[in-house]
Order: C-alpha cells, then structure tokens, then sequence
C-alpha cells in the first residue's frame, strides 16, 4: 500500500469495497456492541469504544498518509492532546512550545499542571531550547508547527535529535499543514497529533482527533487509556471523516493557492501593518519551512493598522470569510484569536508573545480567490 502516492492512497487506503455486498462506500457500523459465539469468541470487535471496523478504516488511512505504522483516531484533537498527557509518568517535565492553540495551553497550565510540569519555551530559538532541554531534561518535547495563531516553524529533525539525547519523546501537532504538506515522522518525531476537525475532515461538520506513531509500544499504551478513559469517535463522525479525506490533497492545493494570493495582497495592503505567512520570504523561518514542509498551508496571520476598534470594524464587515472559531473547512473563516481562540491565555502571556488586538488569523478556503479579495477589500473600506 505504501508505495501508493497521497493522492490514491486518501481514495484507496481504508476505502476498499464492503467485501460482503460489494458497496463501493465503506459501510457505517453503526452499532455500540458485537455478538460473541461463546464467550471470549468474536471476530475481533467486542465494544465501539475499545473498536470499530468504519473507525479502523479511517485509522489505516491516516497512518498511510502520515507515513506511519498505527494511528488512533480519538473524539477530539485535546482528548488526544490529553491521553498523550495521561500516559506520561506522573511528575514528568514538559516542554512545550510557548506559541500553541489557546486550548492546549488550557489544558496543559489548568488542568494538567498538578500532575506534571510545564515550561513553555520558544522553540524556534535552538541554542536556548537545546540549553534547557540538557538542564531540564524533560520526558516530553511539545511543538506547535506552524504555530497557532502566530505560524511559527519549529525545526522538528534538529529538536528530534536533542530529545532523543536525552530519551524524551517529541510530539508535532500538525494541524495546520495537514499530512498532505508535512510528516514530522520522516523528520524523527515520535507521535503526530492532529485535531481532525480542520483539513483532515475539511468541511467543518465533525470534531475529531488523531495519533500517528511507528513505535507499536507507544501506540499500544496510548491505546490502553483511550480505551480506559472513553474518548473515541462515533463510527458516523469516522465515516464523515473517510469521506472528507478523499478531497485532502486537491483541497489543500487550493487552500494554498489562495493564501498565497492573499498573503501577497495583504503585504501591499494600505490597512496592514504586517503579514505572517509561511510562504512569504518575509517570514522568519521561511527557508526552514520549506525545508521542512511540502506546501505552506492555508492559514494567514496578519497585523491589522489600529487597535480593537478597528478591528471590530473590519471582522463585522467581512461576510464570505465567516468569524468563527476552527479552520481549515473548505469555507474561508476569520478569527480574532485575542477574544476567541486563545482568550484562555492571559492577556500578558498573550501579549508577550505577539497576540495584540489587532491580530486577525484567516483560515483561507477554497472559493474564488477574487471573490475573497474583494470581500476583505470591503471590509478594509469600513475599518
Ligand atoms: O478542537 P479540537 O479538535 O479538540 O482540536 C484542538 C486543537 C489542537 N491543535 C490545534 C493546532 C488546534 O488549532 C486545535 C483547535 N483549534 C481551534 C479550534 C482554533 O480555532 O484554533
């Protein structure tokens, strides 16, 4: 199967024909529990939590694309994020990048921080991560790339190899590229997270989340608490997904043809005091991100001139980007992350980072890159 190109292997892995009937779709198995012939005797499915045939389909597809031996598709990118969390020793040290989506920040400095320890770091700034790392020697290397919302790139094969020194594990959280742009596992990470609710799905009616590793111990013991904590997906939200992913590699071609449209037309942009886009060669860590990435995604950061006033303006105006929370949806989306995605950080925190009013992320869709221009052009008209 692995020889397979993304493109054949998003149609083909997982979608095989229903061998009893011959339906070209994989079929929903819509049930919570599975008959046994005696007990003990089943035909390797007792309970949905612990396993389900449509939930499997969709688990040997990610792996294939992440280039991975296993996948665990999970209810959501934090239950995933969290289990991660529960498998760790008790007192471990954690460090994480200080640059992540509101949520994980949340759940690491609210929920999490009297069972482990946390530091969150820059992690795009090598020789003060590697010091830290040597003196903390942590269990755990967290990394956000790009980051969410500030699209910072972490250089995942040179912190792989620092971790590795000192036995901890890394973890990408690869949301934002996709598996279609990049696979930190060819880049020496141990597991690969994704919140299946953005480009994986890519039509923003499910949430979802997902691991992908090579180590099968790793797999086998986040599987445990998975299984032990509950968090799985509903076999009609794994079937949505299956069917979702089929577009993944035509839609993220799209997704970044546009942005780079738009990033182009936002650096020029009168209204802008400053773009953050992979793919700008304006961006600090463009050549990194090339290296390191096969694309440069559908995600814009960008600094609107002004405060919240007129950034209240501009996110009242906008009508084909919707303001919403999430991403990576086939529908362009607008986010005011300093009020809405990453208010769970505080407003210091925030601001020491580079998270002021007058940032506004775009989750650039695949509509006609005209029609989005326009929309933002009438909305810079009002702010
Ligand atoms: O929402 P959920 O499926 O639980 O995934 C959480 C998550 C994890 N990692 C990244 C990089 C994310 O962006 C998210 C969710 N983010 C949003 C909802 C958002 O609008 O940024």
């Amino acid at each position: 199967m692995n020889e397979m190109k993304f493109e054949t292997k998003v149609i083909h892995v997982g979608g095989e024909p229903d061998p009893t009937t011959g339906a070209i779709m994989p079929p929903i198995y819509q049930t919570s529990t599975y008959v046994q012939s005696s007990p003990g005797e089943h035909k390797g499915y007792e309970y949905t939590r612990s396993h389900n045939p449509t939930r499997s389909r969709l688990e040997e597809c990610l792996a294939s694309i992440e280039n991975a031996k296993h996948c665990l598709v999970t209810a959501s990118g934090l239950s995933a994020s969290s289990l991660i969390m529960h498998m760790l020793p008790k007192g471990s040290k954690v460090i994480c990048g200080d640059d992540v989506y509101g949520g994980t920040y949340r759940l690491f400095s609210k929920v999490f921080p009297d069972i482990h320890h946390y530091q969150f770091v820059d992690t795009t700034n090598l020789s003060k991560l590697e010091k830290e790392i040597e003196t903390t020697k942590p269990a755990l290397i967290w990394l956000e790339t790009p980051t969410n919302p500030l699209l910072k790139i972490s250089d995942i094969a040179a912190i792989s190899k620092m971790a590795k020194k000192v036995g901890a594990l890394t973890v990408v959280d690869n949301t934002f590229m996709s598996p279609f742009f990049q696979n930190p596992l060819d880049h020496g990470a141990d597991i690969v997270l994704h919140s299946m609710t953005k480009f994986i799905n890519g039509h923003s009616d499910v949430v979802g989340g997902a691991m992908m590793m090579n180590s099968t111990e790793l797999r086998d013991k986040l599987f445990f608490y998975q299984n032990a904590i509950g968090p799985c997906q509903s076999p009609f939200d794994s079937w949505l997904v299956l069917r979702g992913i089929k577009t993944l590699a035509i839609r993220m071609k799209a997704h970044e043809q546009n942005a780079m449209r738009i990033a182009q037309f936002l650096e020029q942009h009168p209204k802008v005091e400053r773009v953050v886009y992979p793919g700008l060669a304006s961006h600090p860590q463009h050549d990194l991100g090339r290296k390191q990435m096969k694309g440069f995604g559908g995600m814009i950061t960008f600094f609107l001139k002004g405060g919240i006033e007129e950034s209240r303006r501009f996110l009242e105006n906008v009508k084909l980007f919707s303001l919403a929370e999430s991403l990576g949806g086939v529908e362009s989306l607008v986010d005011h992350p300093a009020i809405m995605t990453h208010a769970s950080i505080p407003k210091n925190v925030r601001e020491s980072l580079g998270i002021y009013d007058n940032l506004i992320r775009l989750s650039v869709g695949i509509e006609d890159c005209e029609d989005l221009m326009k929309d933002l052009e009438k909305a810079f008209s009002k702010s």
